[in-house]
């Protein structure tokens, strides 16, 4: 079995040296809300599996906060989003109601798809969350397809996919890279690489454990950054969605990052260390963040407020989901698709 050394390398250590955002201490302190909104209701969410409340699998983002609220910021609401199952922090970094999205995951009828998607099928396109997917890799394509609609209806609109670095030894993303970058289509390409596959760390996938190299090969920009820095992803995704809507084509940006809680709930955790853990707790998202903040003269008394707001309207979300109704059988087919 594998041991500590997939995390030898924080994120704060990217290969590609990219100026961040300075965002105003304003929008930073909204961000870190929103982050500390999805970290809440994430644990809150493995509570209610741990007591059995919530039926099937439920992966959690806890320690990718940066990624989803810096690229959420750097575009538009319109602007098409595809992700995996573990996608919760997308959702809700797109303003995805926390009340509705718990419901969801409890199966009930209040959630955005009345209980019947679940955790691992996140969608909302009023939000642009065009789908989340269970199947390793399948939502890359998806998105591709959605750049290629908005090229040839001439919209001003991107398309953004999250994908883990699992996904990449999947040769529909070698199919995608290759028709993405002749095509110039206006997409990018993000890879939350949090360094396991499942229970597999990634020195047992590649012989390359450096991600962005390989689109390099189709000709496409390339970067590797801090995914836990949310001011790097917010000028990475930024700078990425210029160049699409100026025509020049994809972006593939591998954003560092590390899963802080196991690959679903109910992971026993045994192909890694509590030690490595621990290492990178000191460079996950909202710490960097919340110490940015305190450097540039934010009160901790600020910091400590929103806190305690988001624990209220997190512990109001998980209520309101548990009394909400379970689905009507009746309505069983009901918005079922068959193709
Ligand atoms: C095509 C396919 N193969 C295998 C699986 C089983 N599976 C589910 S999650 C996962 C690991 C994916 O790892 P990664 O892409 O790194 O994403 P992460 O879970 O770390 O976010 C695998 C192999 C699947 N869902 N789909």
């Amino acid at each position: 079995m594998s041991t500590s050394v997939e995390a030898d390398v924080l994120s704060s250590q990217a290969a590609s040296a990219i100026e961040p955002s300075h965002l105003p201490n304003e929008t930073l302190t909204q961000m870190y809300r929103t982050m500390f909104l999805i970290r809440r209701v994430e644990e809150s969410l493995l509570e209610l599996a741990e007591s059995g409340k919530i039926g099937g699998a439920m992966h959690t983002a806890i320690g990718h906060e940066g990624n989803a609220v810096g690229a959420a910021a750097a575009l538009r609401r319109e602007d098409y989003l595809t992700c995996t199952y573990r996608g919760h922090h997308h959702a809700l970094a797109r303003g995805m109601d926390p009340k509705q999205a718990i419901a969801e995951v409890l199966g009930r009828r209040d959630g955005f798809a009345k209980g019947k998607g679940g955790s691992m099928h996140f969608i909302q396109p009023e939000l642009g969350l065009m789908g989340a997917n269970g199947i390793v890799a399948a939502q890359v394509p998806h998105a591709a397809g959605m750049a290629l609609a908005a090229k040839i209806r001439g919209e001003d609109r991107i398309a953004i996919t999250f994908f883990g670095d699992g996904a990449m030894y999947q040769g529909v993303m070698h199919e995608t890279f290759n028709m993405a970058q002749k095509w110039r289509l206006p997409i990018i390409f993000y890879c939350e690489n949090n360094r396991y596959s499942e229970m597999t760390p990634i020195s047992r996938t590649s012989s390359v454990r450096e991600l962005y190299k390989f689109p390099q090969a189709y000709g496409m920009e390339s970067l590797q950054i801090d995914g836990n820095d949310v001011e790097i992803v917010h000028a990475a995704v930024s700078q990425a969605a210029a160049r699409a809507r100026a025509g020049e084509g994809p972006t593939f940006i591998e954003g560092l990052t590390y899963r802080l809680a196991g690959h679903m709930a109910g992971d026993l955790e045994t192909y890694r260390t509590p030690e490595e853990i621990d290492a990178q707790r000191a460079h996950e998202p909202l710490v960097v963040l919340q110490n940015r903040l305190l450097e540039r003269g934010v009160d901790e008394k600020v910091l400590a407020d929103i806190r305690a707001e988001v624990e209220e309207e997190v512990a109001a979300a998980v209520e309101f989901a548990q009394n909400s109704p379970w689905p009507d059988p009746a309505e069983a087919y009901t918005d079922v698709f068959a193709l």
